[in-house]
This record gives C-alpha cells, structure tokens and sequence, in this order.
C-alpha cells in the first residue's frame, strides 16, 4: 500500500475508536437575530477531542468520516447530542432558543435518515421545529431528488432548512430552485475583505436582495470586525454569526451565554441600526 492509503487507514482506526470511546464533542455558536440583538439558534460543531488532549476541527477528519460508512453512525451521534442538549435549554426556561445542525450530503443519501431523524424526535418528545438543517454541497449529491424528497418530508413537519456556505457549492442557487429554503448562510469568504465599493460588497448586496426577494433569511456568517458587522447591517442582513459575537463554545459556556442577556454586549450597535426594530434604550 503507498503511504496515502495507509494513513487513510490509520485514520479511520483512530476514528472509529473515537466513536466508540466517546472522544467526540458538540461546540455551540450563537446565531444572532440583527433586528433584536438575541440569540436565536445555536450552530452544533463537532470537535475530536483527541485522547492527548489535542482538539481536531472537523475539516480534519470529516472527509474521512464522509468516505467511510462513519458518518452515518457519527451523525446519529451528532443529532442525538444536540438534540439533547437543546432539550435541555427549553427545560430551563430558553424556549424559542433552536438547535442549527450540519448535514452531510453523504447522509442524504441514505434513504432512511428522514426516518431516523423523525423516530428520534419522537423518541425525545422533542418538536420539530426546534431544530434547523443546514446543507453544504461540498461534494456533487448523487440521488439529488432522493435528498430533496427528505429533506421537504423533514420540512414539512416543521424542520427548518438552511443552505450553509452560500456562494462557494456546486449548486447552491439550484437548491433554492427546488426547496422551500428558510435561511441562506453567506459564505465568510464574501465578508472576510468586505468594504464599501468593493465586488463581496455587491455580491452581499445582490444575494441579499434574492434572498428577500424570494421569503428567504440571510446570514452572514464570519463576521470578525466591527466594520464588517456595520456592513452586513447597512445591507439588511437578517442574521449574523461570527467571531465578533462568540466562537463556538463548550455547552457549559454556551448554556452561560445563552442565560446572559447578549444583548448588552451589542446593543449600542442597534441605535444605528435603520432595520432595526429595537429602540435605543
Ligand atoms: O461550514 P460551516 O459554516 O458550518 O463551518 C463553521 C466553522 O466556521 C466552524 O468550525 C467555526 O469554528 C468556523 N467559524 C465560525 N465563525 C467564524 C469566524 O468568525 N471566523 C472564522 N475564521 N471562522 C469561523
Ligand atoms: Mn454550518
């Protein structure tokens, strides 16, 4: 075997240990409402907290994951922690708060995952509609109306959809020819050297006015810098997600963050805000 391979395979060893170990965690990122200044969702991400301590982001290992049956024994893992956990929110008192998870195209392939997924809700008497979906076509989905017909099934029973990473996949704007999608996450690729008169400036610009043309939520994601957020603002964005506000977070953390009241930390920022429908205080 060349070298490719037998790191391929050592990988998928350790990760299967990793699952059975229980060496993977959920960290939570604030999604943030521009219009109210709270905290509306929150994004799971799986974290590898390795045995040496060492914590690996999942584009390190997710591929392997997706090229490997694991996936579809992780994302059950993945759906169940944080189905839990926003569970768990409700159960002190934060209940609009929603739970935003990633979906591989890889388990939209599997034609039972609206099955699982449903089964499991039921399981937790947990309500559909506490939950959002976020879809990223980082690889061409084979069975495309396979994938669509579950995900408008887990739709129409109250599941929200969202398209992550818009402006990079293969097919984003096809998606939203096809499926009744609540929120369009812009990529932090278009935000990253965002300034006034510039070509993301006129990107944001145009996707946001699709967006609203269309019903549809925008989200900037990435937003780092002040002037970034005075941007995506200026432009209407109905969310923001970002650096600026929190990285994503530990659950002890993210359950602190969520009973503080985030809206001190921005609140300055919507006296400025013309969308804004929170007066200054
Ligand atoms: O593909 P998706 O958008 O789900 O990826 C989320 C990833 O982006 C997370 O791993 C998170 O750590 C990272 N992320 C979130 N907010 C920011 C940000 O403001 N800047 C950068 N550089 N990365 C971010
Ligand atoms: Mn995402």
């Amino acid at each position: 075997m060349n070298d490719a391979a037998t790191e391929q395979l050592r990988v998928e060893n350790a990760l299967h240990h990793a699952l059975k170990n229980q060496e993977f965690v959920l960290h939570y990122q604030p999604m943030i409402d521009l219009r109210t200044g709270r905290i509306v969702s929150m994004e799971a991400l799986v974290r590898w907290q390795a045995k040496n301590g060492e914590l690996i982001a999942p584009n390190q290992f997710i591929p392997i994951v997706e090229s490997t049956g694991l996936i579809n024994e992780l994302g059950v893992w993945i759906f169940r922690t944080a189905c839990a956990q926003v569970k768990a929110w409700h159960e002190q008192g934060l209940h609009d708060i929603k739970m935003s998870i990633n979906i591989s195209p890889v388990q939209l392939r599997t034609p039972e995952l609206s099955n699982i997924v449903l089964r499991i809700l039921d399981e937790m008497e947990l309500a559909p509609e506490a939950l959002d979906f976020e879809i990223t076509e980082t690889v061409l989905i084979q069975n495309i109306s396979l994938a669509l017909d579950q995900l408008e099934r887990l739709q129409k029973r109250g599941i929200g959809l969202s398209i992550d990473d818009f402006g990079t996949g293969y097919s984003s704007l096809s998606y939203l020819k096809r499926l009744p999608v609540d929120t369009v996450k812009i990529d932090r690729s278009f935000i990253k050297e965002v300034h006034r008169g510039s070509h993301d400036f006129s990107i944001l610009r145009a996707i946001t006015a699709m967006a609203h043309e269309l019903g549809i939520s925008i989200l900037a994601e990435g937003v780092e810098t002040e002037e970034q957020l005075d941007i995506v603002m200026e432009l209407g964005t109905d969310l923001t997600q970002g650096y600026l506000f929190s990285k994503p977070l530990p659950a002890a953390e993210a359950t602190d963050l969520l009973h503080l009241d985030v809206t001190a930390h921005i609140d300055h920022r919507f006296r400025h805000n013309p969308h804004s429908g929170v007066a200054a205080k």
